[in-house]
């Protein structure tokens, strides 16, 4: 069964937005413009996980909030699923190896080796024992597919146990090509496209992020299962652009 956020409204594919800047404010506003979930951003862009659980905080219950580890190690993750996440993205996953690492990281004995911490996660306390029986099953964890690497290892990884989806990052993917930030390259285009084939074989939902509305649009035209469009700052300077072509 898919999992919360990847069940998506009325069966759509969820549509999130990567925030960078350390607001909660900026996360309600996402929330009100209607975004599905949040890709609340810990490897590049500024939030620290007090940032992290002031802006889940702020959509608390009301759209999914899923943070992207600024690295793999168990200390990181364990610390961002503190916050109450309702999942992780693993950026620059490569193998099966990494994949397994991370997942381990992320899931509660027996399964895996999560740490036991008492933190927003758990309730503060009161809720440790519903949060070490449910969390497995709760959180959506996903893969960062952004290296030819991976795309050459991409059946190896969607065999990873735990693993809910992988999410295709093209801005990294076209710089392990040689060719940063071409991302409508036709060898970017053929390698999001074995990415996609293979995830569909396996059954495993494949998520893209898209720079902007087109790239979106084409995305979700393609059957991608979820899509992150844009970022805060984009879309903020985006705006900023249009205001001042109307007025001058
Ligand atoms: C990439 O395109 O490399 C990304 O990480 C987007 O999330
Ligand atoms: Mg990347």
């Amino acid at each position: 069964m898919k999992k919360k956020f990847l069940a998506g409204p009325n069966d759509r594919p969820p549509l999130g937005t990567l925030l960078s800047l350390p607001s909660p404010e900026i996360a309600e506003i996402a929330a009100e413009a209607g975004f599905d979930w949040l890709f609340l951003d810990m490897e590049h862009g500024l939030l620290d996980p007090a940032a992290v659980q002031r802006m889940i905080q702020a959509v608390a219950g009301h759209i999914s909030c899923i943070v992207r580890v600024p690295t793999h190690e168990a200390i990181a993750i364990g610390k961002a699923l503190d916050t109450g996440a309702d999942g992780l993205i693993f950026p620059h996953i490569n193998s099966a190896a990494e994949a397994r690492e991370c997942i381990r990281a992320a899931q509660y004995p027996p399964e895996g080796g999560r740490s036991v911490g008492i933190a927003r996660a758990q309730r503060y306390g009161a809720g440790l024992a519903e949060a070490v029986a449910g969390e497995n099953k709760r959180l959506t964890l996903i893969a960062q597919i952004e290296h030819i690497r991976a795309v050459r290892n991409i059946e190896e990884i969607l065999e990873t146990a735990g693993l809910d989806a992988v999410f295709i990052g093209p801005y990294d993917l076209s710089a392990s090509l040689g060719i940063p930030g071409r991302v409508q390259d036709a060898t970017v285009a053929e390698a999001i496209e074995v990415v996609r084939t293979a995830a569909r074989k396996f059954g495993i939902p494949a998520g893209l992020f898209a720079g902007g509305p087109e790239a979106a649009r084409a995305a979700l035209d393609k059957g991608f299962d979820f899509v992150c469009v844009a970022t805060d700052t984009l879309l903020l300077a985006d705006a900023a652009r249009r205001t001042l072509e109307v007025l001058r």
